[in-house]
């Protein structure tokens, strides 16, 4: 191993600076060790500084997507709308950096390509792209579910010669599509919120659908300053409450099951969830997860909004999904169904028959030329995975993470990695992370790594690893209760399957925010169990 200078030997390096790499770093600072985040980007905010695409914004509501470790920031920010846009959001990432004074210790414009552990040291080397090495006891992945984009191959490559839009990529200059002909790729979640705008915009829009998706609609709408206050006066409760949902987040599951009521009852919980808005429609029965006809009518009901709102029969058809309610992450959207009801708007349908190319002049499918200006690619992520496996890591001994992960991802807790010692990922494959409001599984993760990192000095211990048995367990575990949902029944990125090669696992754990947070409390209580200390 190369002798570095001091300035570049940290107690722990973090990757990554968007909420999780932000908060690893103020709470490491604050319990006395010297940290240091690198970041690929030039400013903090992770996936809210890269996703900039037009009507990009959160579908979890702002009094609840923030953080809560800090009772003043949490009383101080003032959210303006019910669901934040980016750029409100990532005006929140950088407010936190600069209260917390965390940019002198994140080395922007340094992306990760290299880790390697050396075991007679105890420590890792990571290097950066530009061939800079930094020296940790402990490194802290904190490189985000969802930032890796994925890039679809399609055949003619790069022939299209107009303007190209990666919506996990977009450009921080201002993007004007008036008087353009433009085309997505996509209807997922970032491709249902831009919809909308570019079609406003545009003087023609063609969507290219694959698989249509389920939508909410958000019914945002500016807070009400009331709102906020009464929220504000007992925000503990608020919190409280939220922790105690499966996804971390506060809307009451009915515990009622859908066949169990009559048909009536049934149609006006799901029109009152409709009306409520967002997320809270996952909660209309405690079943539509588990039983495929009770599944069945929630499928039904919103097909049938479908319909009411798309004027045309046969775009309302092409846009009903077919699948399993709450299998694809459901989108939560601001006016989508009613955008296709626009004479600028024109949806072509992928599944029967594929994109064939991109050429010159547009996208070529069925024979048939759609010529555009600029393409817009709302295709989605290399979830979960896709950011760890791109950087080189390798244990003692050199054994690649990417080669250990071959048959899909496997942690203990989705905190740490058999093989891989003194390694921890901030809502890693294996917790419940996506499944969940990020920021309270982000601040559960964050808090139990810097604890552990203190029970270890305070008792002059330097290495710990997952252990292969405490790992196999958990992994089966996250396995068994995966089966017993819908939720892996269809082509999704929570499977891995939208990405051609990839392995299919269920990556999140999905046995619920609580009963996980009681797992990691449990594992503390013991002594670290299924970790071994040394
Ligand atoms: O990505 P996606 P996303 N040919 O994977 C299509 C979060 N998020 O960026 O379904 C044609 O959902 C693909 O089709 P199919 C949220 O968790 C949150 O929209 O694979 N089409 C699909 O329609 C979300 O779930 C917010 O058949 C191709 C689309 O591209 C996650 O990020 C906002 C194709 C990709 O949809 C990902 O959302 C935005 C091909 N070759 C995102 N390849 C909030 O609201 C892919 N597609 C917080």
């Amino acid at each position: 191993m190369s002798v570095l200078h001091p300035s570049t030997q940290f107690d722990a390096i973090v990757v990554g600076a968007g909420f999780a790499g932000l908060y690893m770093l103020h709470r490491l600072r604050t319990m006395g060790f010297r940290a240091l985040v690198l970041e690929a980007g030039e400013g903090v905010g992770g996936t809210w500084y890269w996703n900039r695409y037009p009507g990009a914004r959160c579908d979890v509501e702002s009094m609840e997507y923030s953080y809560q470790f800090d009772a003043a920031l949490q009383q101080e920010w003032n959210w303006s709308e019910r669901y934040a846009t980016q750029p409100e959001i990532l005006r929140y990432a950088e407010h936190v950096a600069e209260r917390f004074d965390l940019k002198r210790d994140i080395r922007f414009e340094t992306r990760v390509t290299a880790a390697r552990f050396y075991e007679d040291t105890a420590r890792w080397m990571i290097e950066a792209e530009d061939g800079r090495r930094f020296d940790a006891g402990f490194l802290v992945m904190a490189t985000g579910c969802l930032s890796t984009s994925n890039t679809p191959a399609f055949p003619g490559g790069d022939a299209f010669s107009g303007e190209r839009y990666l919506t996990g990529r977009w450009p921080h200059h201002p993007v004007s599509f008036k008087g353009k002909r433009v085309g997505i790729i996509g209807t997922g979640s970032s491709a249902i919120q831009a919809i909308p705008l570019i079609a406003a915009e545009a003087t023609q829009l063609t969507v290219f659908q694959r698989t249509p998706n389920y939508s909410v609609p958000a019914h945002n709408a500016p807070l009400d300053p009331e709102a906020a206050r009464a929220i504000k006066a007992d925000y503990a409760t608020l919190r409280r409450r939220a922790r105690q949902n499966r996804a971390g987040i506060d809307f009451t599951i009915n515990p009622k099951k859908a066949l169990e009521v009559t048909s009536e009852e049934r149609q006006r919980v799901y029109e009152e969830r409709w009306a409520m808005g967002g997320f809270h429609f996952y909660g209309c029965f405690s079943d539509l997860p588990l039983d495929l006809a009770a599944n069945e009518t929630a499928q039904d009901f919103i097909r049938s909004k479908i319909r009411a709102v798309v004027r045309d029969p046969k775009t309302a058809a092409t846009l009903s999904p077919a699948n399993v309610f709450g299998c694809k992450r459901l989108c939560v959207d601001s006016g989508y169904w009613e955008t296709f009801n626009r004479p600028n708007v024109t949806l072509v349908d992928v599944a029967s028959e594929p994109i064939e190319a991109l050429t010159q002049a547009g996208v070529r499918v069925g024979g048939r030329e759609h010529a555009l200006d600029a393409i817009v690619f709302a295709t989605g992520f290399d979830a979960m995975t896709g950011a760890l496996n791109r950087i080189d890591i390798s244990g003692p001994g050199g054994a690649r993470l990417v080669d250990t992960w071959r048959d899909g991802p496997r942690t203990y807790l989705g905190l740490g990695i058999a093989g891989f010692p003194n390694l921890f990922t901030i809502t890693g494959p294996g917790s419940p992370s996506v499944l969940t409001n990020m920021l309270p599984s982000i601040e559960q993760h964050v808090e139990w790594i810097a604890d552990c990192l203190v029970h270890l000095r305070a008792r002059g211990l330097r290495r710990i690893e997952a252990e292969p048995a405490a790992q196999d367990a958990w992994v089966a575990h996250g396995a068994e209760v995966a089966d017993a949902t819908l939720r892996g029944t269809c082509s999704s990125w929570y499977l891995g399957s939208n990405i051609p090669g990839k392995p299919l696992v269920f990556m999140p754990y999905i046995g619920g925010f609580p009963a996980y947070v009681q797992k990691c409390a449990e594992v503390v209580a013991s002594g670290y169990d299924g970790f071994r200390l040394s």
